[in-house]
């Protein structure tokens, strides 16, 4: 029940995404996410610093440059996955903890909407979630 909830959710942000998409010159958004990644950006609205990873990032705090990491700055995640796989983000490291999780092309400009924003840790396509 709890999944297609989610499911739910991530087909509305998708459509939300494509609309903004079409309204605005391409500049900070979902699109920058290269195909085959699941992305994830510092700031609301696909904006500031981005990660993407192709399998999982364990833990956000051990990547990025000197002294400044993603690690609980998370603001806005896509998933540009090529494979079919939903991609989670972890409250947690090691993949634990609460967490989000969207179909293929489908993400959240704004985690803050889903009380998740600047809270999350790991982040992983499903099956490369251990
Ligand atoms: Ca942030």
């Amino acid at each position: 029940m709890k999944i297609r909830k989610t499911a739910i959710a991530a087909a509305i942000a998708a459509v939300f995404l494509g609309i903004v998409g079409t309204a605005l010159p391409a500049q900070a958004a979902s699109s920058d996410c290269p195909s085959g990644a699941g992305c994830a950006w510092q700031d609301s609205g696909f904006e500031g610093r981005e990660v993407g990873f192709n399998y999982n990032v364990a833990d956000y705090g051990k990547i990025g440059i000197p002294g400044f990491t993603l690690q609980d700055e998370i603001s806005s995640v896509y998933n540009a996955g090529t494979t079919g796989r939903w991609a989670r983000w972890y409250q947690d490291h090691n993949y634990t903890g609460n967490y989000k999780q969207f179909v293929p092309f489908a993400g959240r400009s704004n985690l803050a909407d889903i009380g998740f924003n600047d809270r999350i840790t790991s982040g992983c396509f499903q099956n490369y979630c251990s």
